[in-house]
């Protein structure tokens, strides 16, 4: 261990897109708190440590001091407008950038990197931890599941085959894979054995799948008792796999107390109880406009109270009128303070993609979900939604038409099958809300993560 001063430095490295930095910062500005001596240095974009760190923002913590790492994108560089462009350019030349910038730090505060906590996507950080003979922590943001999958990505695909080869079969079940003996093929992340194998991200994960067994420890964004058979099965090939979630019951993300600007709550406080339905698709995904439409016209002929998160931009593709005729009993907004909405209790189901903070945010909240997953993980977290934990339901054909989007509300806000979610649901909010309290089995495993950082 090259780490001389009795001062800990821990360099922490951010995955600068989507909400995925805002996680890792949120878990960080907690440790923070609780590790008061140790000096942390947080390298994103500029873009990223900008909007994270900004005058809106929860973070203020003394030993947190940010970096910034290049975007990757050559100056004059013109984007052809690809999908993921931009993580393509910024992985590239990460590794070297992501190196160059801890020496920096080194420098700037004196002292060696004594760990080197990072987002697990960035499978590379293991190469720096090692080259300075220190621990490796990737922190995993999302259900663990999906980590489970990447893990298994070669098995899989021997057992199963690539590409084509899979066509037809997306009912089989992944039944060699420890916790999955009810999980689709078809619910596989894009990327695994269908899917573009070779883009980035793609081999990003199949990478970062291969090295995590070098984790010293491996902080998730979960808790224990929500999946029980797949904790089980990674402890068994992992050191320290410490479920420390819901972070956004512990360690919010920065941006998630930003003021209501656009006057939700207030909205929300003019409704009826468990009425109103909240839409919204993460920081990535938007649905394509016929998708769009038939969300807004589900919505009006089913007369269902709403408050969407929606972009400026995309409104041009709700139909003709909508906005005028609903305005009484809707209300569409640029970003809402999500996590504060759902606790309202005029809110009676969130619709969204299944992002991994989004559903948990739901759980938190004791709100039913109605799912239309698109990228990633989305598609396995709605399957455990609507099948496993039963606290939510998937739109029927998987994307939004007229009346699976009207049969879905009405399901989820006015029939039997809603209060049996809605009891469900309020369980695992009892079991997060335990996990996170005194002697809980997050709060355990985050004193363990601790004492691997301070001591
Ligand atoms: C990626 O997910 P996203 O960033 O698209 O979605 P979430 O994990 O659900 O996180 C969105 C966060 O943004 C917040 C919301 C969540 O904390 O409360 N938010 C808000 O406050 N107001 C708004 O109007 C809209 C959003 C990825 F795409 C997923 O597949 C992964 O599961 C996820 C985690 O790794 O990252």
């Amino acid at each position: 261990n090259k780490s001389s001063s009795s001062q800990k430095h821990v360099a922490v490295l951010a995955f600068p897109f989507a909400s995925h930095a805002g996680v890792l910062l949120g878990l960080l500005s907690r440790l923070a708190k609780a590790a008061p001596n140790v000096t942390f240095s947080f390298f994103s974009t500029a873009k990223s440590n900008a909007s994270l760190f900004s005058s809106s923002s929860n973070i203020d913590d003394d030993n947190i001091k940010a970096y910034d790492v290049p975007d990757g994108v050559p100056d004059g560089y013109v984007f052809a407008g690809r999908p993921l462009e931009d993580i393509d350019l910024f992985l590239k030349v990460a590794p070297e950038n992501f190196r160059r910038a801890v020496e920096a730090a080194e420098r700037d505060t004196g002292r060696r990197v004594s760990c080197v906590i990072a987002d697990a996507f960035l499978w590379f950080s293991c190469e720096i931890a090692e080259a300075n003979g220190v621990s490796w922590v990737p922190v995993w943001t999302s259900e663990p599941r999906s980590l489970s999958i990447h893990f298994y990505t070669e098995l899989i695909r021997q057992t199963l085959g690539t590409g084509n080869g899979i066509a037809g079969r997306e009912d089989e079940l992944v039944k060699f894979i420890p916790g999955f003996s009810e999980v689709r093929l078809g619910d596989l992340p894009s990327g695994v054995v269908c899917g573009d194998l070779e883009s980035p991200v793609s081999v990003m994960l199949y990478k970062m799948g291969q090295i995590l067994p070098r984790a010293n420890a491996l902080p998730i964004n979960s808790f224990e008792e929500l999946d029980p058979p797949v904790i089980e099965d990674l402890k068994s090939k992992f050191k320290n796999v410490l479920n420390v979630g819901p972070f956004n019951l512990t360690s919010p993300p920065p941006l998630a107390n930003i003021s209501d600007v656009h006057g939700c709550i207030p909205w929300l406080d003019k409704q009826k109880l468990g009425s109103v339905v909240y839409i919204g698709f993460g920081t990535v995904a938007t649905p394509p406009a016929h998708e769009l439409k038939a969300l807004a016209e589900a919505l009006e002929a089913s007369n269902t109270p709403f408050l969407w998160s929606l972009k400026d931009n995309f409104k041009s593709n709700l139909p003709d009128g909508f906005l005028e005729r609903t305005n009484v009993i809707g209300k569409i907004v640029p970003w809402a303070p999500q996590a504060q909405v759902l606790a309202h209790h005029s809110i009676g189901a969130f619709v969204n993609h299944s992002g991994w903070s989004s559903v948990l945010e739901s759980i938190s909240a004791g709100v039913p979900i109605i799912c239309r997953p698109f990228l990633g993980d989305q598609q396995l977290n709605s399957w455990m939604v609507e099948k496993i934990w039963k606290i939510g339901v998937r739109i029927e054909g998987g994307s939004f038409t007229k009346d699976a989007t009207t049969l879905a509300l009405e399901l989820v806000l006015s029939n039997e099958k809603g209060k049996k979610l809605k009891e469900q649901i309020l369980t695992y909010k009892e079991l997060a809300l335990k996990a996170v309290g005194p002697n809980g089995s997050s709060t355990k495993n985050f004193e363990i993560l601790v004492e691997m950082i301070a001591k």
